[in-house]
């Protein structure tokens, strides 16, 4: 599959690359990283999305050329139509490289391998077949990838091929300290309150199998923190020893939440699935509506299902 979407980049001219709403390091390292060895080919090609601030240095070193009538439209880290980022725009998808199992399969060509770790390895393959030469710009985008969506090679979805690739770029990532300092610290002062304030009223469910965080709009107006700093707190539930599922609880307005789900024992996607989401093993997420008491009611009753008990 990877061979047909090498000859649809030499055959066609002109690109849009797109990937999801609030995208992280995976979502933009995939777009910047293509967008880039499309140009080196000498082709047009844009990347379309907002980038968060502390992904900024990914698209510096990008040309940034307008294409006004993209001749193929690529989807990259996008495992459903309905996430596409701007929506109304886009009606036909033609490319997709992603690495979610849950992938729908709405492109007209889709590339999907969900054993890859993040999806700047699939990007890297095919950049690979383009037969150019890996620069820093590529390498910074594919490094960024495997970093962020392995949470430091951490996650269990870190292969031998994450590695191998890692160290085949290595050579060529511009400043690594650099990315990495950008990336995991550099945070705001008020970062740091509504980390302690979400963390302070935490709740424990399940023989503390199961902890679970509330960021409500109140909070963040409180604080004044932006939607890219608060993803930062999904992470804190599996730092804390023998919990197998964290549950984050943000509100996007009243009455209606976005829940993502972490997990130590591969259940994350299924969980997410009895709530029409989905995404990784052991990271994905859903959108809800409902008042809070309710909602997690309803969360707590599919997460018991799924929570190992050794006796
Ligand atoms: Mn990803």
């Amino acid at each position: 599959m990877l061979k047909k979407i090498l000859k649809i980049l030499n055959k066609y001219n002109s690109f849009h690359i797109l990937t999801h709403k609030a995208p992280d390091g995976d979502a933009l390292g995939s777009s910047f990283g293509l967008c880039h060895a499309i140009q080196t080919i000498g082709k047009k090609s844009q990347v379309i999305c907002e980038i968060p601030e502390k992904f900024m240095f990914l698209c510096e070193n990008t040309k940034n050329q307008i294409v006004h009538h993209p001749e193929i439209i690529i989807c990259v880290d996008l495992p459903d139509e309905k996430l596409v980022w701007p929506k109304e725009k886009y009606k036909n998808l033609d490319v997709c490289i992603d690495h979610h199992a849950a992938n729908k399969n709405y492109a007209k060509i889709t590339y999907n391998n969900p054993k890859a770790a993040a999806n700047t390895e699939n990007v890297y393959e095919l950049i690979k077949l383009m037969n150019i030469k890996i620069d820093s710009v590529i390498a910074d985008c594919i490094y960024t990838g495997i970093v962020t969506d392995t949470g430091r090679f951490k996650f269990s979805n870190v292969t031998s091929r994450t590695f191998q690739i890692t160290s085949e770029i290595l050579p060529k990532i511009s400043n690594f300290e650099f990315i990495n300092r950008t990336i995991f610290d550099n945070r705001s002062k008020n970062y740091l309150m509504i980390e302690s304030e979400v963390v302070k009223n935490c709740e424990f469910y399940f023989d503390d199998k199961c902890v679970l965080l509330i960021i409500s709009r109140d909070l963040m107006s409180k604080f004044n923190v932006k939607d890219e700093e608060i993803s930062e707190l999904t992470s804190i539930p599996m730092k804390i020893s023998n919990v197998q599922t964290g549950v984050i609880i943000k509100e996007k307005e009243k009455n209606s939440y976005k829940v993502s789900i972490r997990t130590s024992n591969k259940s994350a996607n299924k969980i997410c699935q009895e709530f029409y989401g989905g995404g990784h093993d052991n990271a994905a997420a859903f959108e809800i509506s409902g008042n809070l008491t309710e909602v997690k009611k309803r969360i707590l009753k599919v997460i018991k299902i799924f929570i190992v008990s050794k006796n």
